[in-house]
C-alpha cells in the first residue's frame, strides 16, 4: 500500500535549511512511474544547486537528489514495460518530449523542454519521486540498490564524457578531481575501457583509493609539479591525448593545456561556478587540440555504464549515511574531503 505521505528533504531557497518534511506522495501521469526510492547518492551538482551557484533557473521550494534507486510502486495508465516492484533507477534527465531533434540525435539533457530531478522537478532526496516511463533507468538484476546509485549520474556522465574524447585503448588519459565522486568511477570506466589512466587530485585517502581502483599514475595538485609529471607519464613525452575535467576547479583546466597532447581533446564536466576557459587562440588552432563540454548521458549511455557494473568491471566506493546527515556531506563536499561518494538511506 501506498501511503499519503513521506518524508522529503526540501529547503526554501539557496544555502536555506534542509528540512526533513512530511509531503503528500505525488500521484504518476499516465506515463510516469512512481518511485519508492530506497537510496539516493549525493552529487557535487546538488551542492551546487542548495548555493545556486550556477546561473541556472533553480525553482523553490526545492527538493534535490537526481541519483537514486529503489523499487516501482505505481504505473500511470498508458506505461508498458514495468511493474510494481521492478528494480529502477532515476537519473537527472527525468523527462524529456521523445520528438524534437536534440531527442531523436540522442542528446537527451539539450531537449529544450526536459525536466531535471532535483533540479526542476522533485528529485531523489524524498521516498517517493515520480519519473516518465522513458527515463526509468532498470537496474539489472545482482546488482546492489545502494552501490549503484552513484551509476545514475556520475557513473552515466563519465562513462559518456570518456567516449567524446575520441581516445582509443592504449592512450593515456587525465582524469582530474580522480579521487572524487565522478572520477572514482571514471578512472574504472577508463581502466575497463583500455586506458592508461593518471589522476589528478590531493591526500592520502584520494591517493590510496584511486590507485586501488586500478589508476597508473596519481598527480597531487597541491604538492606535484602537475605539468611536468603528466608529460613525463606519457608515451614520447608528448602530452595527454586525452583529458576529462571533473575537478571543481578552473585552475585545472588551465593547466591542462600545458599538457594535452598536440590534436588532443579536453572534455569539460565539472562546473565550478563562473569558471571560465582561457584557451589563447595561437597554440589552440597549432597544436589543434579540442576543447568540448559533455552532458550527462542518454538513455543508451545509461545501459551501457549500468552494465559495466552488472560485470563487476566498475564498482562505487560509497558510504551510506542517513538522509538526515545530507548538511554534513554537503559540508565534507565543499571542503573537498570525500574520496568516493556518499550515499543517502531514505529510510532513516
Ligand atoms: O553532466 C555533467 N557535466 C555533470 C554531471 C554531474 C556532475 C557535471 N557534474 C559536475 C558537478 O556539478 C561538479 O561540478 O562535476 C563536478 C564534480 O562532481 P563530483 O564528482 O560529484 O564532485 P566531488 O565528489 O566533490 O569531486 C570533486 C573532486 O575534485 C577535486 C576534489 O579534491 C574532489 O575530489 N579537485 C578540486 I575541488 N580541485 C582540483 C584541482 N585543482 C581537484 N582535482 C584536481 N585539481
Ligand atoms: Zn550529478
Amino acid at each position: 500500500p501506498i501511503p499519503k505521505t513521506q518524508k522529503a528533504i526540501v529547503f526554501e531557497k539557496a544555502k536555506g535549511p534542509l528540512l526533513t518534511r512530511d509531503i503528500p506522495v505525488p500521484v504518476p501521469e499516465p506515463d510516469e512511474v512512481l518511485v519508492r526510492l530506497l537510496y539516493s547518492g549525493a552529487c557535487h551538482s546538488d551542492l551546487h544547486a542548495w548555493k545556486a551557484d550556477w546561473p541556472f533557473p533553480f525553482q523553490y521550494p526545492l527538493i534535490g537528489g537526481h541519483e537514486g534507486t529503489g523499487h516501482v510502486a505505481a504505473v500511470g495508465a498508458n506505461v508498458k514495460g514495468y511493474k510494481i516492484g521492478d528494480a529502477v533507477g532515476v537519473k537527472w534527465v527525468n523527462g524529456t518530449c521523445l520528438d524534437c531533434s536534440f531527442c531523436l540525435q540522442g542528446a537527451d539533457g539539450n531537449c529544450p523542454s526536459a525536466r531535471y530531478s532535483g533540479f526542476t522537478h522533485p528529485g531523489t532526496f524524498q521516498q517517493y519521486c515520480t519519473v516518465k516511463a522513458a527515463h526509468t533507468a532498470r537496474i539489472p538484476e545482482g546488482v546492489d540498490l545502494a552501490e549503484v546509485a552513484p551509476i545514475l549520474c556520475a557513473g552515466i556522465t563519465v562513462y559518456k564524457a570518456l567516449k567524446r574524447t575520441d581516445a582509443q585503448a592504449g592512450d593515456t588519459i587525465v582524469i582530474t578531481g580522480a579521487g572524487g565522486g565522478l572520477g572514482s568511477l571514471a578512472v574504472q570506466y577508463a581502466k575497463a575501457l583500455g586506458f592508461i589512466v593518471i589522476g589528478i587530485d590531493s591526500g592520502d585517502a584520494k591517493r590510496e583509493l584511486f590507485e586501488e581502483l586500478g589508476g597508473d599514475v596519481f598527480v597531487d595538485f597541491k604538492t606535484d609539479d602537475i605539468v611536468k609529471k603528466v608529460i613525463a607519464n606519457t608515451p614520447n613525452n608528448e602530452g595527454a591525448p586525452a583529458v576529462v575535467h571533473v575537478a571543481v576547479a578552473e585552475k585545472a583546466i588551465e593547466s591542462s593545456l600545458e599538457y594535452v597532447r598536440a590534436t588532443g581533446t579536453i572534455v569539460l564536466v565539472g562546473l565550478p561556478a563562473d569558471a571560465v576557459t582561457h584557451s589563447p587562440v595561437f597554440p589552440h588552432v597549432l597544436r589543434a587540440i579540442t576543447i568540448r563540454g559533455s552532458l550527462v548521458g542518454n538513455r543508451q549511455d545509461t545501459v551501457e555504464a549500468l552494465e559495466f557494473v552488472r560485470r563487476g568491471l566498475v564498482r562505487c566506493p560509497i558510504k551510506i549515511v542517513p538522509a538526515s546527515d545530507l548538511a554534513n556531506v554537503y559540508t565534507l563536499m565543499d571542503e573537498g574531503k570525500i574520496a568516493g561518494r556518499y550515499v543517502l538511506d531514505l529510510n532513516q
